[in-house]
């Protein structure tokens, strides 16, 4: 394998910044951009990227009138001041002459390529009339709404709840839906890890290095490089992350869950568990406790392929790194339908080593309210939420919201997924029009073929896009949303360790007839008579609103770009609690251990972290406490196929971008080499995989960074649409290989299935 050194790629993986001649102009497509100087500011405007969902915050300008050159805005400290090789390929994204500009109309059958332009009065007035006209006949109810979650969503799903339907979808089933589901569970919120502080990190399968977030990934750099964290690497593939790690070990795909209990059972047995942090703030240890009992090192080493004798160490040198050590809890969670239990079983080997709140651990994220609160003073604006009187009572249910199981999940994004049985067999009943914003099933929800069927099958489907993508191809009605380098949005909240707020604003005026979504939705939303449910009237008004009026402080976050408040306070570190308590006079009084403890709250029933829940147990019977369960993720005679993200692409996104596609545009089969021998399968052959549901066409690529019963391919790729013009046919169409399943109580789509592999 190629020896590369360690230190010198982790300087140049997070720290990019381009500056690249325009694409040329291709003639003949739709609505194509014209190619104009570029008007706007030629100072910097600080922003936020939006080449992936981790929205990083940045600077941007315009240079000589012709380009874009966008870095990271150094304000935000975390980020370095960087932006990755996507967030420095922005430009190509505006100029590419394949976005669209103009609203589209759908004139063939759904997915034949035929388009006309039309305008957006006219496709508001369209749109509207079907959805009346649906919402009459079978409810609103029927029409489904579904946005990758931001800003953007936020606006869709508000025209969702003014029109009367329950049924709004984030990408949460596909992403991080389960580490979600299993936090509420156990700490009732949401928690963040703070790599960069930690002595130890075990991560399975969280690609960090290739699935960039611009602030993680520094994290753990720095952790690496600064601080000589040792880092332990569980992934069936040798990725980048496994490259850079102390060791690695080829886990069996879809079986972390025994290696996170038996790390469990080794802190448990063995005594290296914080038993007084447990006694003040766990419940349910006991119960977790004789039910771990059994899930030995040698156990799960039946199960993993990872050694007994590893394990037992690796728990033995994490402990001896409490509390600054963590198990990295993973973004994409989807590996198995245990989700659920993986996702708790490695918060529980956080918990037993007590890094609740402490560096290096686990911890909440400290938003204006209960900072100012623990301050005794308001260090930070809280911001307002817009109040919209009258919103219309929605009575039908959520089609996820049949199955109890699913309750936690409803409120943090929905099952996706459910789209496909409520639009094909009624379940639990039927739906007739689907408008979507900012996401791509066609690739990204899995079993590609129920996803066209059920595009086929509704009366009305509405994408909000940038280009034509794959779904956006089975669409009535495209609307071209401006990019983010032309748009400006509500502002968010970025709260860490302490309050943080940014917002989007534009750097170039906007080319051709693209909207902004909260106009797009507002607008659509007027038209269908829903106009009492919108007091502001555009984005300055409802910022306005965010702010309580404060025209100075917006000015502020405008300008600046990203505003942080306060010290970095994690409630269990004295020092970082002792130099809170001495910035303001009226802190909380320091609690006789020099720490902020008995101020951690968790919105649990208990009001204490959960390692056992009566409440999932109420939920999903059998379930209270975590446990391991057998999963047959594959047949004997097949390969596990899975995937993972490249550092140039964006999942579903950007393979049409033209410098990133430039970079990479296709995705070879990792196969190992006594697997390749038996088929006689050499590097660049034609090969293919089949799998329940389909079968797809690549190029292979031999290598040893692979189980030998695992293949592996980036994913993102093989658009089967004609529109994407540079990513059509090149590559394998992940998600045309994976079947349709819901993964029980976190209700997670599966990106790990049974292929068999063939020379073509
Ligand atoms: N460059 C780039 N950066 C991105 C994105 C992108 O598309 N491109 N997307 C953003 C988004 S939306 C997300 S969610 C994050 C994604 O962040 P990650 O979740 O870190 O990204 P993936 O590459 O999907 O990671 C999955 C990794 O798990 C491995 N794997 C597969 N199955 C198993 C298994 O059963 N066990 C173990 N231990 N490992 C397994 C895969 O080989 C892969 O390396 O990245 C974000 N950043
Ligand atoms: N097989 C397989 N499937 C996966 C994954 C995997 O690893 N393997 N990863 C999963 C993960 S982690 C995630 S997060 C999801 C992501 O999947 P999605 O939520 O579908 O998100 P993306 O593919 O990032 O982008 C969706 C669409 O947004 C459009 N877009 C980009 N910017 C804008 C904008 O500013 N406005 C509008 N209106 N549209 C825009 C892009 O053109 C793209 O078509 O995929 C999941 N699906
Ligand atoms: S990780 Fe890269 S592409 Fe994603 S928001 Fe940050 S800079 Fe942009
Ligand atoms: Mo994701």
């Amino acid at each position: 394998m190629i020896q590369l050194n360690r230190r010198h790629f982790l300087k140049g993986a997070g720290a990019s910044s381009a500056t690249c001649a325009l694409a040329s102009i291709l003639p003949g497509s739709i609505a194509a951009i014209e190619r104009e100087p570029l008007k706007g500011v030629s100072s910097e405007v600080a922003s936020i990227c939006e080449m992936c969902s981790t929205r990083c915050p940045i600077k941007a300008r315009i240079v000589d009138g012709k380009n874009v050159f966008i870095t990271g805005n150094k304000e935000a400290k975390s980020f370095g001041g960087k932006v990755c090789a996507r967030g420095g390929a922005g430009h190509s994204l505006l100029y590419d002459p394949k976005r669209i500009v103009k609203p589209l109309k759908r004139v063939g059958e759904r997915g034949e390529g035929k388009w006309a332009e039309i305008s957006w009065a006219d496709a508001y007035k369209e749109i509207a009339a079907k959805m009346n006209q649906i919402k009459k006949q079978y409810g609103a109810e029927s029409i489904a709404f579904s946005s990758k979650s931001g800003s953007n969503s936020d606006h869709v799903f508000h025209l969702a709840a003014a029109f009367g339907t329950p049924n709004t979808f984030n990408h949460a089933s596909t992403c991080p839906g389960a580490y979600v589901v299993a936090a509420k569970a156990m700490f009732g919120t949401k928690m963040k890890r703070d790599l960069s502080n930690s002595k130890y990190i075990i991560n399975f399968g969280h690609n960090i290095y290739e699935g960039i977030n611009m602030s993680e990934t520094r994290g753990m750099m720095q952790a690496q490089m600064d601080k000589g964290a040792k880092l332990v690497v569980f992934e069936p593939r040798f990725s980048i992350v496994a490259d850079k790690a102390d060791e690695w070990h080829a886990i069996r795909p879809g079986t972390d869950v025994s290696v996170a209990l038996a790390l469990c059972n080794v802190l448990i047995v063995d005594n290296l568990y914080d038993c007084d942090f447990i006694e003040k703030h766990v419940i349910g240890f006991d119960e977790f406790a004789a039910e771990v009992k059994d899930y030995t090192p040698e156990w799960a080493e039946t199960i993993s392929d990872v050694s007994a004798s590893a394990i037992r160490r690796i728990a033995h040198e994490y402990a001896s790194h409490a509390p600054h050590a963590v198990v990295d809890f993973g973004h994409r969670a989807t590996f198995t339908t245990e989700e659920f239990d993986m996702r708790r079983a490695i918060y529980a080997a956080n918990i037993l080593i007590g890094n609740i709140e402490r560096k290096g651990g686990i911890y909440m994220g400290k938003k204006a309210p209960g900072y100012n609160k623990l301050a005794g003073e308001n260090v930070a604006p809280a911001l307002a939420k817009p109040g919209v009187k009258g919103m219309p009572k929605i009575t039908a249910i959520r089609i996820d919201q049949v199955e109890k199981q699913y309750a936690m999940m409803w409120s943090s994004g929905g099952v996706y997924q459910t789209i496909l049985d409520a639009t094909l067999n009624a379940k639990p009943y039927q739906l007739k029009g689907w408008i979507m914003s900012r996401t791509n099933p066609m690739q990204t929800l899995t079993d590609r073929a129920k996803v066209e069927q059920s595009l086929k099958a509704l009366d009305l489907v509405v994408s909000c896009e940038l280009y034509i993508s794959e779904t956006a191809a089975f669409a009535d009605y495209i609307l071209p949303e401006s990019t983010y380098l032309e748009r400006d949005e509500d502002i968010a909240d970025k709260s860490g360790k302490n309050p943080a707020y940014y917002v989007r604003q534009p750097v170039v005026e906007i080319i051709g007839d693209t909207r902004p979504s909260w106009q797009i939705f507002r607008e659509l939303g007027q038209q269908l008579g829903l106009g009492e449910f919108y007091p502001w009237e555009n984005i300055q008004t409802l910022q306005l609103m965010q702010v309580n009026r404060d025209h100075s402080l917006l000015e502020k976050i405008k300008t600046l770009g990203y505003v942080s408040y306060g010290k970095p306070l994690m409630l269990r570190e004295p020092e970082m609690v002792a130099e809170f308590a001495n910035a303001y006079p009226n802190a909380r009084t320091i609690d006789e251990d020099g720490t902020y403890a008995t101020a951690m709250h968790f919105k649990t029933p208990s009001g204490k972290i959960e390692l056992t829940s009566a409440k999932v147990e109420e939920m999903a019977p059998g379930r209270g406490v975590i446990k391991h369960r057998s999963v047959q993720l594959k047949n004997a005679d097949e390969l596990y196929f899975i995937q993972g993200k490249v550092a140039v692409h964006t999942n579903g996104a950007t393979h049409n971008v033209p410098m990133l596609s430039n970079l990479m545009s296709d995705n070879a089969v990792w196969i190992h080499p006594l697997t390749a021998g038996r088929l006689n399968i050499h590097s660049g052959d034609a090969i293919k995989l089949i799998s329940s549901v389909g079968s797809e066409e690549g190029t292979a690529l031999v290598t040893p960074g692979i189980r030998q019963d695992t293949v592996f391919a980036y994913m993102g790729f093989g658009s089967k649409n004609k529109e994407m013009v540079k990513a059509s046919g090149k590559g394998i169409h992940c998600g045309n290989l994976l079947p349709n399943v819901i993964s029980p109580v976190c209700g997670m789509c599966l990106h790990t299935t049974g292929v068999k592999l063939e020379r073509v």
